[in-house]
């Protein structure tokens, strides 16, 4: 999409620390890092956010899941971590571009909002 961040950035176009990528989705350091470990994993396919991920195919839904996993994994945050989306301006999205942030690397807070 012509005036997104995150479809610049995906095409290289706006440059971000990459930190996995196949076929569906793409991955890199969050620029204002609220953890040890904030990473963001973003649908290659733009849509604006979780609602609309319905709109992605089951392959592209599945791949965006095992991504998370193997970037824990990667990232070795085997003491856990936190997968937050936010959706629409109750929930602050900032970028309307579906995207999963990992926070890890410390421990959470107990209430999640
Ligand atoms: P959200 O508020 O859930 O829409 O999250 C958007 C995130 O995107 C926010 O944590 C900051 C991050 N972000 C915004 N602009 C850039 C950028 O240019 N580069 C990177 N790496 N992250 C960005």
């Amino acid at each position: 999409m012509a005036d997104c961040l995150f479809c610049k950035i995906i095409a290289g176009d706006i440059p971000s620390a990459k930190v996995y990528e196949d076929e569906y989705c793409y991955a890199f350091r969050d620029i204002a890092p609220q953890a040890p470990t904030h990473i963001l994993v973003v649908s290659k396919e733009h849509v604006q956010n979780v609602k609309e991920a319905a709109e992605l195919s089951d392959a592209a839904l599945a791949a965006i899941i095992r991504a998370i996993g193997k970037i824990a994994e990667q990232e070795k945050l085997e003491k856990g971590f936190r997968v937050v989306t936010n959706c629409g301006p109750d929930a602050c999205q900032s970028v309307n571009h579906l995207h999963f942030h990992i926070l890890g690397g410390r421990q959470m807070a107990d209430q999640m909002a």
